[in-house]
This record gives C-alpha cells, structure tokens and sequence, in this order.
C-alpha cells in the first residue's frame, strides 16, 4: 500500500458532505455580514503551501530516547511514500526538505522521479555539520563553518557545496544552514572573530550559489552550544544575510526564541529589511523547539501571519527585489505522536492561522491605530481569530481533491498497520 486511493478520500468526504454544507453556508453568511465574501478568502487561502521536513517522519523522540513506533520509514524513499500521504489528504503539502546526510539521496535523480510520480517536489536543502559523520577526516566538535581551523572549515564548506549539488538534482531552490557553532564557557570562543569565520565561510558558499537560489541561515539562541551560539539570534542573522547579498535571508524557527520573545516582531523588523527567507514551524512551551504547530501558543502563530497578510497587502512589500516570498516548512520532532497525523494536523494548524489572518478588516485596524484606540483594535484582530475558519480549510482540501476530515481517513484506511507488516527491518 502506497498512496491513499482517491476513492476512499471521496467516499469518506461523501459522508460528510450535508453536515459539511451547512457549516459552510453558516460561515459565509456570518462573513458575508462582516462586509467578506467566502469565495474570495477561499480563493486566498487555497494559495498556501507548507513544506514537509524529511526527517519529521519518524519517531526522532527527546535527547534522552526514542521510542520507535511500528510502520516507521526506514529510508528517504519510503519518507516519500508518508509525505505523499499527507499531501495527499491535506492537499496542502505538496514539497519535502530534505536533510543530508540524514536523508541523502543514493541516487538524486532516482528520488526526483519518485517525488514526482507521488506529487512532491523538494523545497529547500539542509546541511548538517552539527554532528559528525562516519569516515569524516576532521571533527565538528569545536565547531564547523567557525571552526579555528582552516582545514575543518573547508570540510565544513565542501559539505554545504554537496548539498547544493544534491539540491541541483532534486530542484530545490535554497539551501538553509543552522549551525551549532558556539561555546559553552566563557572564554571559549572569541566572540567577535567566531562570526567573522562563519561570514568568511558563508561567502565561500554563497558564491556557488546557482543565480536562483536563496540561502537561509536559521538562527537559535543556545543548545548544543549553552554560553555562546554564534548565530544566536535574528540581529546576527540579518547580519549575515547582509553581509553576504540580495540572495540570502533569515529563517526563522518559531521555537528557536527565548521564552516571551515577541516573535511577530522579529518577523515584522525581516519583512522590513527584506530579509524574511522564511520559517521552520514547530511551538515550544519551555526550551524546546520541536512541539506540534499551534499546539501551544495559537494565537502567536495567527499574529505572525497577520504580519505576513498585512506584507503581501502592502503596495511597498509588491515593489521589493527580490520579491517577498517566504518559504514556509514544517521542522518538527514527534515523541508520542504518529508522525503523519501530527504533521497533517500542523498543517491544517498553519493553514488556519493564515486563513484567520485573511479576515482582518485592515483598514478598521489602521484607523484604530492611528487613532490609538487600543481597545478597538485589539478587537479588531480578535474578531478575526475567533472565527471558526475550519470550514473554509475543508473546502480548500475537498476541492484539491484531499480529506474533508484528514485523520479520520487516514486512520480508517490502515496506512500505518499496513507498513507496520511491510516495513520490517
Ligand atoms: C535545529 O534545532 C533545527 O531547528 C535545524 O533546523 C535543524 O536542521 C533541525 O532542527 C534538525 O532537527
Ligand atoms: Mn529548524
């Protein structure tokens, strides 16, 4: 068993279907009275798409285990096979990033043909010099792109030239480096000259670059390093990102902050500086960074898409070179959860929040603001989120021929027990 059959999604829409209509309807009258129309904010959020994070599909668990569901993929193609299931039934999915050398491909143009048979493409290439891997001359230990020693960064740069080439192949259009550069004692690192190695080392990188590419660089605040991170936050991220040139921009990984950061803010500062390359999605409830999307601060997610709908709406962000584009991904760890599931209902989570951030009256919010009616235009976001939008999620999913109910079908066909017999070691 591979794909889920269209037959089965049909059926199970069918089902639901009156209940479905009904929902809908209500929606678009209570809409309608707000001064919106259903079909435009339908046509807008069937826009979304959100990338699937290849090493999201197996149980990677905490630091302190794993425990390893039946079924789980034991390679990057059949990782496919569960993107295309979740693609398949959310109709939202439809690109995988993938990490390497976690999922490096054995034959890249072998893995694009299979991607494309299942209806996936690949979105953006992650390099991995956080660890090391086996048959590697130098040790990242003390570090990779900032490393002290000219040979261990040119390693480290070799790397990041091969995931290029292996993204080439796939046809991925960027490349994000997240570092684990950094110390964890006072003293350890020189500070200063730590970033200088790391831009030297960018520089190299960034000009193999093929001319369409963008190169994100994904910042974290500590762990593994737990003094000194040296891309530890979006200043300094945005700091290489200038240094290095139109091509490059900053991701943004929602769990990647300190607890209380104002997140939609760094967005918006991104946005303005045109440097917004895009996001890794995940929620963190203390210091991790690998929680299922919304699943703990909701509303945060809504307020950094309501800067993202206020950008694409601003005539400003229409005139910017290069083009405000943000890729969007999913970069979860799943413990206790099927992976499918929870990476289907993240989706649906980020396509909520975006469609949510469609329905602020912006020009009420602006007056408000101007008029620094506090109290209004609060309200004015709230209205917007506490609409239930699930309805218009479920028309943008049965209309791209995915699940009115994504788990629901994905439970009552068997997939996992199927490759729990299928995928023995
Ligand atoms: C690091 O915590 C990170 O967010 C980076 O994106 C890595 O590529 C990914 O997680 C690995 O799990
Ligand atoms: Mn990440």
């Amino acid at each position: 068993m591979d794909r889920i059959c269209p037959e089965l999604i049909a059926a199970a829409n069918q089902a639901l279907t009156k209940s479905f209509q009904q929902d809908f309807r209500a929606l678009g009258e209570s809409l309608s009275r707000r001064g919106l129309d259903i079909k435009n904010i339908l046509a807008e959020s069937a826009s979304l798409t959100v990338a699937l994070p290849s090493w999201g599909f197996s149980q990677a668990g905490t630091r302190f285990g794993r425990f390893p569901i039946a079924g789980e993929p034991r390679n990057v193609a059949e990782k496919m096979f569960d993107a295309a299931v979740v693609n398949d039934l959310t109709g939202i999915t439809p690109r995988v990033s993938i990490h390497v050398p976690w999922d490096k491909p054995i034959d890249s143009k072998i893995l694009k043909r299979q991607a494309t048979s299942l209806g996936l493409a690949f979105d953006s290439i992650n390099s991995n010099t956080f660890q090391d891997q086996p048959g590697q001359r130098y040790s990242y230990r003390f570090g990779s792109l900032s490393h002290t020693d000219r040979a261990v960064r040119r390693q480290a740069i070799e790397h990041h030239l091969e995931c290029v080439e292996i993204g080439r192949a796939l046809g991925s259009k960027a490349l994000t480096v997240w570092l684990a550069d950094g110390g964890s004692f006072p003293g350890q690192q020189h500070l200063r000259l730590a970033l200088e190695r790391v831009i030297g080392s960018l520089r190299e990188i960034y000009s193999a670059l093929p001319k369409t590419w963008r190169l994100f660089t994904e910042h974290k605040p500590f762990e593994p390093a737990f003094y000194s991170t040296v891309v530890q936050d979006w200043g300094t991220s945005l700091m290489i990102a200038q240094a290095l040139g139109p091509q490059a921009a900053c991701l943004v990984d929602l769990g990647h902050h300190l607890p209380n950061c104002n997140i939609e803010m760094v967005v918006a500062r991104l946005i303005a500086a045109n440097r917004l390359g895009g996001f890794h999605f995940n929620d963190s409830k203390f210091a991790d960074d690998d929680l299922s999307t919304g699943s703990i601060k909701p509303y945060q997610l809504f307020l950094i898409f309501n800067e993202l709908v206020d950008a694409a709406r601003d005539p400003e962000t229409k005139k910017s070179r290069p083009p405000f584009e943000p890729a969007y991904m999913i970069d979860q760890s799943h413990n206790l959860k099927d992976p499918i599931e929870d990476l289907m209902l993240s989706a649906v989570e980020i396509h909520r929040a975006f469609t949510k951030a469609l329905l602020v009256d912006r020009t009420a919010l602006a007056r408000y603001q101007e008029m620094n009616d506090v109290v209004m235009a609060e309200r004015t976001l709230k209205v917007a989120y506490e609409t239930d939008v699930s309805p218009i999620l479920a028309e943008v999913r049965r209309q791209a021929g995915a699940a009115l109910d994504p788990v629901a079908v994905y439970r009552r066909c068997g997939y996992r027990e199927a490759k729990a017999c299928e995928r023995r070691n």
